[in-house]
């Protein structure tokens, strides 16, 4: 079948909206009518190449739609079943198996590699190959053939508007926190960059009950939206020195941290910004062979933790529906970081997201 998407032709050239081919869903996939889809860090990053999943490409990874065609195989979901989609997982290799599916050995490959196990595409144009499957969905499609294992399904009145975002960038930043960090009530924790993943950090740190909440980031708008967030400190680290800050207000060092930048520089702060025994989380995207200091002399005996997570450890099949739950309940606000763009106007929603104009943009079909 033909259908409408948001191809990335060219590195570092915007994408353009063309009509492709579509071929038909295989036994362990399912046919998505896209709905909206979120844009996040990593489809600009992969359009400029920073990973090489091979262009031209259909890249997007926050789908949210209606299941239009199922695969032989598939159970999970029926014609009409609306779902949010998330990364792709084999399911089957040691650590999918015990609850780690972010960590799937296969996760590069299956997430980044733009083909089926099979070595097969979904897309083509003009008779050339397209990648397909980033992230086992390529939301930036009207219809897409959707790896099972990256399907969730939710209520047919859940808002897939709203929450097509939760399957990348807002569960990355909550689950870093609430599944990798999880704080005790009464804890300090420090984010770095209030941006949509730090920022659903921080409406996380405020659900755990976290007492001090210290936002940081380089732009005065940010930090004061931070503060209406629920941080209970701001930095600018442009004009102030975050580490002697933080330490100032936590008499010493933060006993949790996330780091969501990717900036070399901040990982180091980040380190120094930490107590004894406390414990951090990177969850920001960087280049290949992005280095970062680290003082092996003063922070060994601090008996820190620094812990590089992916898609903060979610397992998407639970708790994706937790995040929705918790929305719902008006527990986590974090359409307040959302804008929506119609999907014609998709290269709209990175510029602005590289602006700093649009936290977490959603386009819509
Ligand atoms: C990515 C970040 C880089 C590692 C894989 C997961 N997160 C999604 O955008
Ligand atoms: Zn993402």
């Amino acid at each position: 079948m033909k259908t409408t998407a948001a191809v990335a032709f060219a590195k570092e050239q915007p994408l353009t909206i063309v009509e492709i081919d579509l071929d038909e869903p295989r036994a362990n996939e399912v046919r998505i009518r896209m709905v909206a889809s979120g844009v996040c860090h990593t489809d600009a990053i992969v359009r400029d190449q920073w990973y090489p999943t091979p262009l031209p490409a259909v890249l997007g990874h926050e789908g949210a739609g209606v299941v239009d065609a199922v695969g032989s195989a598939v159970t999970k979901v029926v014609v009409g079943d609306h779902v949010l989609l998330s990364f792709d997982h084999c399911g089957e290799c040691a650590n999918c198996a015990s609850g780690l599916p972010s960590y799937c050995t296969n996760f590069f490959g299956a997430n980044f590699g733009g083909r089926r196990a099979d070595g097969s595409s979904g897309f083509s144009h003009n008779g050339e190959q397209i990648s397909s499957h980033f992230f086992g969905q390529s939301s930036f499609s009207q219809f897409a053939n959707v790896s099972a294992n990256s399907v969730v399904k939710v209520s047919k009145t859940a808002p897939l508007e709203i929450l097509a975002p939760l399957g990348c960038g807002i569960q990355t930043g909550a689950g870093a926190v609430l599944n990798s960090l999880n704080p005790p009530a009464g804890s300090s924790i420090v984010i770095f960059g209030a941006g949509a993943v730090g920022l659903s950090g921080l409406l996380a740190a405020v659900i755990a009950g976290c007492t001090t909440i210290i936002a940081v980031d380089v732009h005065d708008s940010r930090l004061a939206f931070a503060r209406e967030l629920g941080a209970t400190h701001i930095i600018n680290a442009s004009t102030q020195d975050a580490v002697a800050e933080i330490k100032q207000i936590t008499g010493g060092g933060a006993q949790f941290a996330l780091e969501t930048t990717g900036v070399p520089v901040v990982f180091s702060n980040m380190t120094y910004s930490l107590a004894v025994r406390g414990h951090a989380v990177v969850v920001g995207a960087a280049a290949l062979g992005t280095n970062a200091n680290f003082d092996i002399g003063s922070l060994l005996p601090m008996g820190i933790t620094v812990t590089m997570v992916v898609e903060g450890d979610s397992v998407p099949s639970t708790f994706v529906p937790q995040l929705v739950d918790l929305f719902e309940r008006g527990l986590f606000p974090f359409d307040k970081l959302t804008k929506p763009y119609p999907f014609a106007e998709i290269n709209q929603a990175f510029d602005d997201s590289a602006a700093g104009l649009t936290l977490k943009p959603i386009v819509i079909f």
